[in-house]
């Protein structure tokens, strides 16, 4: 499926470092890898059944961001994102609303590339809806019920009355395989099995091995999209999607899987057990989550209907720039509550560094020198020489913020600090806060 145009990413003068990132597997922050130059990024995608929210942007940000640290430590970065554009509440939403499921996710997808372009997000080199890979999905299902990995579950409203649902064996890839319930998640069963529940898993489905075996493969049902598959017609289970789109494109044991804390469990722990069980290798070296924003006092979502969107926020008006720096002024691991105040903030920080960019008198030390302040207007040439040192050394400072766990705030900070005394903007600035932030604030 296409993404979305690239945005420009400006070169920086030289290699920054290669980042650290808190992996949730290990509780620990570790070093992003790169095996020969390359940094391997799976990002779950949207489920396409309403256009982006600042929860979603959020997400992608945070991921972007990691996306261009590794360009500037010098890196090749394969990216892949899915879409999920076929599973239950996708599916429901459509029925509730008479709409073909297939135009509603066509049609909020596109909502969602208008919204990452605009956010100037540099687009996966593989965005893969799933409906474009259901056979290897299938065929993937099968090897595991092959090898013992996935067994059938009785279904009495199955189309087909033969056909059954496959589910995920996990004591035994936990047993084969070095992959065991927890690896990913560290949560303990009880938050195991209170998560599932939440979280579209079926823990009192009757004849499941254990009640926290996922589903692999739905077979039909009357009035449910299917296609053919070896293990009956049907469609995809949610975990899978992942495991097999990751596989295919960005290979075994890749940098890091990333998404929201709401995949923690158990979405991202299924994921690397299915790929693992595939594989025989590790999923991902780094599993990688961002934190919820809420709204109005609770999670943002689809579901519960308490969205501010991107795309309205630009309807509105509200310059895309605006909407980066409020999402970036907090830390991608922290839940936060959005409230206008973060739009206001972001909208002060803008007008600041774009004046500052375009010559106008930055802070008391460029009033107090009308040479200086006259001269800004020019800035790159022949000025920026000037505050060339300063501007270097700020951003080696900017760099290392950023690859200390993607902190942006304190990158937003050093910037304020930054500008308030500078008299020139030298060129080298204009493009670190492009390249590192996606914020362009001059031609
Ligand atoms: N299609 C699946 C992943 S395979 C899915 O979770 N889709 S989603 O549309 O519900 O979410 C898309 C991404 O945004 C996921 O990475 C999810 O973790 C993240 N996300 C959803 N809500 C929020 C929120 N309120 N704050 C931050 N991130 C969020
Ligand atoms: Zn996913």
């Amino acid at each position: 499926m296409h993404s979305w145009p690239s945005p420009d990413v400006p070169a920086l003068p030289s290699r920054g470092p290669v980042p650290r990132l808190f992996n949730q597997a290990s509780g620990q922050i570790e070093a992003a890898p790169g095996t020969d130059g390359t940094a391997g990024l799976y990002v779950c995608g949207i489920t396409p059944y309403d256009a982006t929210h600042l929860g979603h942007a959020s997400t992608y940000l945070a991921f972007d961001t990691l996306n261009r640290l590794w360009r500037a430590a010098g890196l090749t970065v394969e990216y892949t994102q899915n879409v999920t554009d076929v599973d239950d509440p996708l599916l429901e939403r459509a029925t509730a609303t008479g709409v073909d499921w297939r135009e509603l996710a066509a049609s909020q997808t596109d909502l969602f590339r208008g919204d990452m372009e605009a956010l100037r997000v540099i687009p996966p080199a593989d965005y893969i809806a799933v409906t474009e890979v259901v056979d290897e999905i299938g065929h993937a299902v099968s090897e595991l019920v092959e090898t013992g990995f996935a067994y059938g579950v009785p279904t009495p409203d199955a189309l087909n009355e033969n056909a059954q649902d496959v589910y995920f064996d996990s004591a035994r890839a936990a047993e084969a395989t070095s992959w065991f319930l927890g690896l990913e998640s560290r949560y303990d069963t009880a938050t195991m099995l209170e998560l599932f529940a939440e979280r579209g898993g079926d823990p009192g489905r009757p004849g499941k091995r254990d009640p926290l075996d996922p589903l692999l493969w739905r077979v039909a049902r009357a009035g449910e999209p299917e296609w053919p598959s070896a293990v009956g017609a049907g469609r995809p289970g949610w975990h899978i999607e992942c495991a097999v789109i990751a596989l295919k494109h960005v290979g075994q044991n890749f940098a890091v899987q990333g998404g929201g804390s709401d995949l923690i469990f158990p979405h991202h722990e299924f994921s690397a057990a299915h790929a693992t069980a595939l594989t025989g290798e590790p999923f991902a070296s780094i599993h990688a989550h961002t934190g919820m924003v809420a709204y109005q006092g609770e999670k943002m979502s689809k579901s519960l209907g308490n969205l501010v969107l991107v795309s309205k926020l630009r309807a509105r008006g509200v310059d895309a720039r605006t909407i980066r720096l409020a999402l970036l002024g907090h830390h991608y691991r922290s839940d936060w509550e959005y409230t206008d105040a973060d739009l206001e903030r972001a909208t002060a920080r803008l007008e600041r560094w774009v004046a500052a960019a375009a010559g106008a008198a930055a802070g008391a030390g460029a009033a107090a020198d009308a040479d200086s302040a006259a001269d800004a207007g020019s800035m790159a040439g022949e000025h920026a020489a000037a505050s060339t040192p300063d501007a270097a050394a700020l951003v080696t400072r900017l760099l290392e913020a950023l690859a200390d766990d993607l902190d942006t705030p304190r990158a937003l900070t050093l910037l304020d600090e930054w500008f308030e005394t500078a008299r020139v903007v030298p060129a080298v600035v204009v493009d670190a806060i492009d390249a590192l932030l996606g914020i362009r604030i001059a031609a």
